[in-house]
């Protein structure tokens, strides 16, 4: 079934972020104005949801099964439960269509897995999940520079956003050769190199309990079942923030309230969200030495 021209916004004056004063209707708007932007990072791949049905104010929930009311139009993929729990059809977001309705729904986060649909097995985004203590965002820049040095000597690309919320998250695209298992390992590989030269800064330790004020790289972000908030899609928190690509020579400046569902229209135009148009195509080869220890 085609998707339709237009999604008619049911309840469009309602206040979903009333700090910025952003209604349904405005942030069905928004989806459509970064479309182009967000569908390479969500075409082809299960998304779970943050749903937010009266607003940021409201209850909040997790939601990976689409809505049994979803138009026939959506796209779906079924995909099995590890445990013995029933199979999830997730919504595949690969259409502006798709966007505003998620929008309408109060789908007030975008969660992409880092799979696509043909080869749900192989993952095809590693991700470096930068996590300062809280308000530290300048130890969560220290740390992005020392990953991307770590990514510069494997001779990897990647991409920077700010998470909408404390930290940074850094995006290296790969080609979709290992399962969500040795990517994991790959991911723990990268982040202890990276732990390893400034231990004093960073820490790769999975309990909280051991961080003492460090930044945590957390490489469980990648594995099976591993989602990670899409370039652009706001947080459901009171701020509205958003999160949004940078570039390196920036990260000195901005912060994370700079982009929030208020202002980011007017940064689209940035370098940043220039570098992740061409990162979407790219792809590498995870060097042998994330592979095996
Ligand atoms: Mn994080």
């Amino acid at each position: 079934m085609k998707p339709p021209e237009q999604i008619e916004v049911t309840r469009p004056d309602k206040m979903l972020w009333p700090e910025l004063a952003i209604t349904k209707q405005r942030y069905v708007d928004y989806l459509d104005a970064v479309a182009d932007l967000v569908l390479p990072w969500t075409r082809g791949r299960p998304m779970t949801l943050v749903r937010a049905p009266d607003g940021v104010d409201g209850k909040r929930y997790f939601q990976k099964a689409a809505s049994s009311y979803a138009p026939g139009w959506i796209r779906t993929v079924r995909i099995p439960a590890p445990s013995a729990e029933r199979d999830v059809d997730y919504v595949v977001a690969g259409d502006r269509a798709t966007l505003a309705w998620l929008g309408n729904q109060a789908a007030l986060e975008l969660h992409p897995a880092p799979v696509r649909t043909d080869r749900l097995d192989r993952p095809d985004l590693l991700v470096v999940d930068i996590d300062p203590p809280e308000g530290e965002f300048d130890a969560a820049v220290e740390v992005a520079f020392l990953v991307l040095d770590v990514l510069d000597d494997l001779r990897l690309n990647a991409g920077v956003k700010t998470t909408g919320g404390k930290g940074l998250h850094v995006v290296i695209p790969i080609e979709r050769r290992v399962d969500a298992t040795e990517l994991r390992g790959a991911a723990a590989r990268l982040t202890a190199l990276v732990a390893g030269r400034r231990p004093d800064l960073v820490t790769d330790a999975f309990r909280k309990a051991g961080r003492k004020g460090r930044v945590m790289l957390d490489p469980s972000r990648n594995g099976a079942g591993a989602t990670i908030v899409a370039p652009y899609s706001p947080r459901a928190r009171p701020a509205g923030t958003v999160s949004f690509p940078v570039v390196p020579d920036e990260l000195g400046t901005v912060r994370p309230r700079d982009f929030t569902l208020a202002n980011v229209r007017d940064s689209l135009d940035r370098a940043g969200p220039r570098r992740w148009q061409d990162l979407a195509h790219e792809r590498v080869r995870l060097p042998a030495r994330l592979l095996h220890d």
